[in-house]
């Protein structure tokens, strides 16, 4: 990562901010995207402590250099043996007391331990106190997020000349990650998914040793991740003209989408949002068909904040990054999902994704 120490320490401000508020006086940060967003530091292993005064970032000997370089904002230890030692000794120097913890990555038994070994008076939850700070993207960010759309974009380029009958899925799903890794990419966000023919009705089909024929549609779900933030998009091709059926449903998904694209604007609840495309699609008589949310929030993690859905509560922000992918799947014939990227910015909101929507038949 592109270390610029003035971003890490302003959201170490921020973070600290949200502590007084809450009148905690030290946070233990373990979860990876969390600690990377707040100290920069990307390797595998790391635990922070934060309080007013200090930022004290626990490794191992493993990367001992590697977080004295990329987290110059934060005074690194090396532990051996226990780690719940180390961190009770730095919570005791640093006069911790009220110590918030990050109750959705802490499982029972480390809770436990938790409270048997870590000398605070009070252990209490921080409640997304970090992933808050990261529904909004800095330009920093935004400028990453970019690149790895673009890597993505690069791939579904690559990969619609290499497809021909007689290929598995697997080995389309391996020419767009081998593309992305030549880009820069450090590997796929998720399992990529290339669903082809009658299994395109499965939302989250994952290639596998189908064999693709002329005739199918082929549904393509992918991203890059690059310098640690995910790209994600979807297209829906043809190979071979497709069925009637499938021309009206490939219509309506892409109406859905350029309706509700148009409406991730800020102000708006992700959920107003997801209802432009369900209205669209359930006036086709479609609406039994799409059973997902419309989208979600990318950024250090494939899907977070805010969630584009019938529940999504959350107002739209500028500086969000979020998915419009709606999708209808109809057992038995396929399905077609369209997906781009999009930056919550005023009332124009800027599309990541340049593949073209239009319906692409090889
Ligand atoms: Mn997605």
């Amino acid at each position: 990562m592109e270390n610029n120490p003035s971003i890490f320490s302003g959201r170490l401000t921020k973070f600290r901010a949200k502590l007084r508020e809450k009148d905690i006086d030290g946070a233990l940060i373990t979860k990876r995207e969390n600690y990377i967003y707040l100290s920069g530091f990307i390797g595998t292993s790391a635990f922070l402590v934060i309080t007013q005064e200090a930022a004290v970032l626990i490794t191992d000997f493993r990367y001992v250099e590697q977080a004295s370089s990329q987290a110059p904002d934060y005074e690194v230890i090396k532990y051996q043996g226990s780690i719940l030692t180390a961190i009770n000794d730095v919570l005791k120097s640093k006069g911790v007391d009220r110590l918030g913890f990050e109750e959705s990555y802490t499982t029972y038994d480390k809770y436990k331990e938790y409270k048997a070994k870590l000398e605070v008076r009070e252990l209490n939850p921080l409640q997304g106190m970090a992933e808050n700070l990261r529904i909004i993207k800095d330009e920093q960010e935004i400028g990453i997020i970019k690149t790895a759309v673009k890597i993505a974009d690069g791939a579904f380029q690559h990969v619609l000349g290499v497809i021909r009958p007689g290929m598995t899925e697997s080995e389309v799903a391996a020419e767009l990650e081998y593309y992305m890794k030549k880009q820069g990419a450090k590997g796929a966000s998720f399992e990529t998914i290339v669903a082809s023919g009658e299994r395109a009705s499965m939302p989250h089909g994952v290639a596998s040793e189908k064999v693709i024929q002329t005739g199918d549609v082929i549904t393509l779900d992918y991203g890059a991740i690059y310098k640690e933030y995910c790209s994600d998009m979807t297209r829906t091709i043809f190979l071979g003209k497709p069925s009637e059926d499938l021309k009206k449903i490939y219509n309506i998904v892409l109406e859905a989408q350029q309706r509700a694209e148009e409406k991730a604007v800020a102000g708006l609840k992700g959920k107003e949002i997801d209802a432009v495309a369900r209205n669209v699609i359930a006036g086709h008589g479609y609406g039994d068909y799409f059973g997902h949310g419309l989208g979600h929030g990318v950024g250090l993690e494939i899907h977070e904040e805010p969630r584009l859905s019938m529940m999504g509560d959350l107002v739209m922000e500028d500086g969000m990054v979020v998915t419009v992918e709606p999708g209808i799947y109809v057992n038995g014939l396929g399905g077609v999902r369209i997906e781009d990227m999009v930056v919550i910015h005023g009332d124009q909101p800027m599309i990541l994704t340049q593949s073209t929507k239009e319906m692409i038949i090889i």
